[in-house]
């Protein structure tokens, strides 16, 4: 909508909507105080649970207005949109059914009407550190992006720092606080959801954490599929949305093996396994600190960022896609990174098995249009020594077999993958050329103590001409709604690869 035009109706909104209700102003800084790579940005909101969320989330503070002085900040203006005129009581999630989540991208503001929840009202996250941030990063010349972070050190002590990019389910945050089932491996977090990156004067790229906590989706974390994030929130943590114990502590589905006798649900009614319903809702939440995650990397908060030597790109995906996969090249890494997508499990929005794409899983927070943002990405392998860009790759955890059973079993034996990432960026790593990329040589790839056999890791790995064909020609469907705006290097990738599985056998 015309910016002008959107902020007149914003204005009517905004007027007399915190009435009768506290306005905090907050300065936060996305970022370590002081970084070169850190932005600041002042949220208004009449919101106590945004100032206690974004506490956790944020630095925030005075320490930032001395940082700021006269400098620039991106102003974030939030109101539940919900006044409480007249001796109106309040309510325990205030709202509004009218609801805008509005960014200028050209004045660089973001102003939010209506919603008191995650995304919609803690404004430095997905407003700031992705919209707002990704139109920065391609004006400047740098990158903002929806990924993790992690440090890998393997038994020779050579630290490494990747980060990945995955659509909604695939298990980010898991990823990020692996525990490596390898022995000798250690994996630690610098962030679980969004990196800045930008070129050192030695010509890599350095990635920070713009967040300081994590807002992580509570149902399915355990101390089985992710203990250090279990760990994280035994203190200071703020919980939306789950489910109360009988002896005042949280419970959410798949945080144990047997659920509870009896619960206060999300909705604070009782709640009984017989009932058949969710006790926590399923995007209920934990806000943690990530200065308390036992595994956080001892660079995290380093203003200098943290030298990254590979990216992931990935998705849910039951059959075709290998375990791993490494591009032949910047640009076929960018086709990667476009191509991401997760089949559908439900029903709700399209047939099952249909591909749900999100490119770079960035979808819902590109700043600006997606075809220019994938020609960001290709400029800036023109722009830079590519020997000293990251490495890309593709990655699937979750490849099934005829039977529907996954082959992978995914977790902490995705360091396996990692150390092939590695052995790859330190150039030993063995490998066959296939049409699709580069595939670990199975003869090498390390599978030792985990019990699947030979057979299985021949199905994760193997490409099938027709599927391999098939997915070309979906690809150059999806394409086609970027238009003129679809960088012909991507449609170049596309040919590239069609040519090399028409003439293999
Ligand atoms: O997070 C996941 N990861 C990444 C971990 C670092 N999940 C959970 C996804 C939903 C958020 C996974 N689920 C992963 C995975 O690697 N793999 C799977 C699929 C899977 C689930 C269960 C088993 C094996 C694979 N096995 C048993 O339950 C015994
Ligand atoms: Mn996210």
């Amino acid at each position: 909508m015309d910016p002008d035009e959107m902020k007149n109706i914003l204005k009517g909104l905004f007027k007399d909507s915190m009435r009768g209700r506290t306005m905090y102003v907050i300065p936060y800084s996305m970022g370590p105080l002081g970084s070169k790579i850190s932005h600041i940005g002042i949220e208004i909101t009449d919101s106590p649970y945004v100032v206690i969320n974004m506490r956790i989330m944020t630095r925030i503070g005075k320490m930032v207005l001395d940082v700021l002085g006269n400098g620039e900040f991106v102003p974030c203006l939030h109101s539940v949109g919900y006044p409480l005129t007249d001796g109106k009581a309040d309510i325990s999630w205030p709202c509004s059914t009218t609801k805008y989540i509005v960014h200028f991208p050209e004045e660089k503001s973001i102003w939010s009407y209506g919603s008191g929840y995650g995304g919609n009202a803690l404004l430095g996250k997905k407003c700031f550190a992705l919209r707002i941030a990704s139109v920065l990063a391609r004006e400047e010349g740098w990158l903002a992006e929806h990924m993790l972070i992690l440090g890998v050190t393997p038994p020779n002590g050579e630290k490494k720092y990747i980060a990945a990019a995955f659509p909604s389910a695939c298990g980010k945050t898991n990823l990020a606080m692996l525990t490596p089932s390898l022995p000798g491996w250690k994996v630690e977090t610098v962030g679980d959801d969004i990196a800045w990156m930008k070129f050192g004067d030695d010509g890599r790229l350095y990635a920070i954490n713009p967040e300081a906590g994590f807002f992580g989706v509570a149902p399915g974390t355990s101390m089985k599929t992710n203990a250090n994030a279990m760990l994280s929130m035994t203190k200071n943590t703020v919980f939306t949305n789950v489910a109360y114990t009988d002896d005042a502590d949280v419970w959410w589905e798949g945080m144990t093996d047997e659920k509870p006798d009896h619960l206060i649900d999300w909705n604070k009614e009782d709640w009984t396994p017989d009932l058949g319903k969710l006790a926590a809702h399923p995007n209920s939440r934990f806000t943690a600190p990530a200065s308390q995650c036992p595994v956080i990397d001892p660079d995290w908060e380093n203003p200098k960022g943290v030298p990254i030597s590979a990216f992931l790109f990935g998705g849910r995906r039951a059959s075709f896609v290998p375990l791993v996969t490494e591009a032949y090249s910047w640009n076929h890494g960018v086709y990667m990174g476009s191509s991401c997508s997760s089949e559908m499990t439900a029903a709700a929005v399209g047939k099952i098995g249909a591909l749900r794409h999100d490119p770079f899983a960035m979808l819902p927070f590109c700043g600006y249009n997606m075809g220019d943002y994938f020609k960001h990405w290709i400029d800036i392998g023109k722009k830079h020594d590519n020997k000293k860009l990251p490495k890309i790759f593709y990655v699937n955890w979750f490849r099934k077999d005829e039977n529907g059973k996954f082959l992978w079993p995914g977790y902490g034996d995705n360091i396996r993958a990692i150390k092939w990432v590695l052995e790859r960026v330190a150039g030993t790593g063995k490998y066959a050329d296939t049409p699709i990329g580069r595939l670990p040589d199975t003869d090498s790839f390390d599978i030792s103590g985990l019990g699947i056999t030979k057979d299985t890791l021949r199905k994760l790995f193997q490409i099938d001409k027709e599927k391999g064909l098939a997915e070309i020609s979906e690809m150059r469907e999806y394409y086609k709604m970027f238009g003129d705006k679809l960088p012909r290097e991507l449609n170049a990738e596309l040919d590239d690869a069609e040519h090399r599985f028409n003439k293999a056998d």
